[in-house]
C-alpha cells in the first residue's frame, strides 16, 4: 500500500472551468497536493504517456483528446491514495460512476472523462515521474 497518487485534470475539465471545484472536491477529500502543474502535452507526449494502450482502438482519439487543451498534473498523498483516489472519481464511464464522484459531477463521456487517477503504486510512481522533478514535489 502506497501513499502516493497520480492525477490530470483533462482537457474537457480544464476547459469548462472545472479546475478550482475538482481540486476542491480533492483537497476536502484528505489528499495534501505534493506537487502541482497547469501544463498542455504534445501529441507525441499524450501517447508515450498512454503507451499502455497504443493497440486498442480509441488510442488515436485519446491522444488528439488529451492534448487538445491545457491539463493539471498532480501528485497527491493520502493513506491508500491509489484505491481511495479510484473511489472518489468514480468509474471510468461517467453513466457508470456513483454519485457524488468527480467524474458523476463533471465528466461528460467514457472518452472525456474529466480526470485520470493511476490505477497502481507502480503507474503511480512512473506518472508521477512523467511530469515532475524531485526539485517540484514538496
Ligand atoms: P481509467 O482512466 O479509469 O483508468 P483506462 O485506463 O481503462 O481507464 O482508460 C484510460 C483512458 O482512456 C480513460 N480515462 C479514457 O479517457 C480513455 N478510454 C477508456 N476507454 C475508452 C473508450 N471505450 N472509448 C474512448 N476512450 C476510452
Amino acid at each position: 500500500m502506497s501513499n502516493r497518487t497520480f492525477t490530470m485534470i483533462k482537457p474537457d475539465a480544464t476547459s469548462k472551468g472545472y479546475t478550482g471545484a475538482i481540486l476542491d472536491q480533492i483537497i476536502k477529500a484528505g489528499f495534501s497536493i505534493k506537487a502541482l502543474k497547469w501544463t498542455k502535452l504534445t501529441t507525441v507526449q499524450a501517447g508515450l504517456f498512454y503507451d499502455v494502450h497504443r493497440e486498442r482502438g480509441f488510442f488515436g482519439e485519446l491522444v488528439e483528446f488529451m492534448s487538445s487543451g491545457p491539463i493539471v498534473a498532480a501528485i497527491l498523498e493520502k493513506e491508500n491514495a491509489v484505491e481511495d483516489f479510484r473511489t472518489l472519481i468514480g468509474a471510468t464511464n461517467p453513466a457508470n460512476a456513483a454519485e457524488g464522484t468527480i467524474r458523476k459531477k463533471f465528466a461528460a463521456s467514457i472518452g472525456e472523462n474529466a480526470v485520470h487517477g493511476s490505477d497502481s503504486d507502480e503507474n503511480a510512481t512512473i506518472e508521477g515521474d512523467f511530469f515532475f522533478s524531485k526539485l517540484e514535489r514538496f
